[in-house]
């Protein structure tokens, strides 16, 4: 049975993804973190077919000593401080873990077995401020956020362990993609929540930031996938993922409220708040190489995806308070 470790197994990408390994046969071993209260909402139903393991990306020991008692044949490395907006008032931080953590658990790996595959979650966020459109694997980068900036960083030790050590490290370079489990602090959460409230008459009105911000919006539970198809190759390599069309947080705005049958202008309200130190207009990524190499490509469209999140949140919310 192939054994799979998996970083940040508690958030969106690592509960989807054990889920993958552990219908492909996998045994799966996730890493979690000593916080002050531990939230497993996202893997609860799932929990007691993975082995759980303490680690943190700030403590190299820790990541030696977990890869050396469970030897795992693959390592996802998902963990991150992902929330571009929190990176702005926690740049140091950020790059601890987003940034310094990926070198950690690379060394660990050349320490303990360096025949493990890697896979590092890179992102669209680096190519911030485009270079060109739409965006492919040879894009130059031009970072917009501490975060960003950060996963520059992570991209570029992957590669070099690569062509330093000649270990199997890829990094795919995913643009956002969403679903139900993605945390409610992300725009397409936010919003899907908020329709879901005040359908239900639980909130009036949703603040947001930039409306005009368009990204290239994919359906997690196929990135996943993707993720596991960069470690099934002969050879190691980079890829981007993405769906190859953009939509505006505006048009996400408008087919969730349509789903419930309102218009979005009369609920939303601007709070500079939300609004970014340095913005990204726009991503739209070109997955071209991943679906001629990899034979992957997304199976959920943009109005679909908006439409299950919005009804997912409604459904959780009438079980939550109890709603008919
Ligand atoms: P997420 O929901 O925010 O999950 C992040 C995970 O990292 C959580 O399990 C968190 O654990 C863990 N973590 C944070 N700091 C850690 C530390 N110091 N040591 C160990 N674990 C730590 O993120 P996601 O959306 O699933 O994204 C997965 C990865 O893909 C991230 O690296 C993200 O930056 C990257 N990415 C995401 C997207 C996207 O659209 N979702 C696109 C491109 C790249 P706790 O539960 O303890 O907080
Ligand atoms: O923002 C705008 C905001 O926070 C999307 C992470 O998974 O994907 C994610 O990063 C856009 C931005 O995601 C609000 O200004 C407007 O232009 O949902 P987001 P993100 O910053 O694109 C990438 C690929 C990652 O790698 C990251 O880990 O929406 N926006 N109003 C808002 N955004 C938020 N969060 N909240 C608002 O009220």
């Amino acid at each position: 049975m192939p054994k799979a470790l998996i970083t940040g197994i508690t958030g969106q990408d690592g509960s989807h993804l054990a889920e993958f390994l552990l219908e492909q046969g996998y045994e799966v071993v996730g890493m979690v973190r000593r916080t002050s209260t531990i939230r497993f909402d996202r893997i609860r139903h799932f929990q007691d077919r993975v082995t759980l393991v303490s680690g943190d990306l700030l403590d190299e020991v820790s990541l030696i000593h977990l890869l050396r008692e469970h030897r795992p044949q693959e390592v996802y490395n998902l963990a991150a401080q992902s929330f571009v907006q929190a990176s702005w008032s926690q740049p140091v931080f950020t790059g601890e873990v987003t940034a310094l953590g990926v070198t950690r658990i690379l060394d660990a790996i050349r320490i303990v077995d360096p025949e493990i595959r890697f896979y590092q979650a890179s992102s669209s966020e680096m190519f911030g401020k485009v270079r060109e459109v739409p965006q492919t694997e040879l894009t130059p980068f031009h970072p917009r956020s501490p975060y960003g900036v950060a996963k520059v960083y992570g991209h570029w030790i992957t590669i070099n362990y690569r062509e330093s050590y000649g270990m199997y490290a890829c990094s795919g370079i995913l643009f956002n993609h969403e679903g139900a489990r993605r945390g409610v602090e992300f725009v397409t959460r936010k919003i899907s929540d908020a329709v879901a409230r005040i359908h239900l008459g639980l909130q009036q009105e949703l603040a947001l930031g930039n409306l005009d911000a368009k990204r290239d919006w994919g359906w997690a539970p196929d990135y996943v996938r993707a993720m596991w198809l960069m470690l099934q190759q002969d050879e190691p390599d980079d890829y981007v993922i993405a769906t190859g069309e953009a939509h505006s947080v505006r048009e996400f705005c408008q087919i969730a409220f349509d789903q419930v049958g309102r218009d979005y202008r009369e609920h939303v309200v601007i709070d500079e708040r939300f609004l970014r130190p340095a913005e990204v207009d726009l991503l739209i990524g070109d997955p071209t190489k991943a679906r001629e190499q990899l034979g992957w490509q997304p199976t959920i469209g943009f109005e679909d995806m908006v439409r299950r999140m919005v009804d997912n949140d409604i459904r959780l919310l009438k079980e939550e308070h109890d709603l008919p």
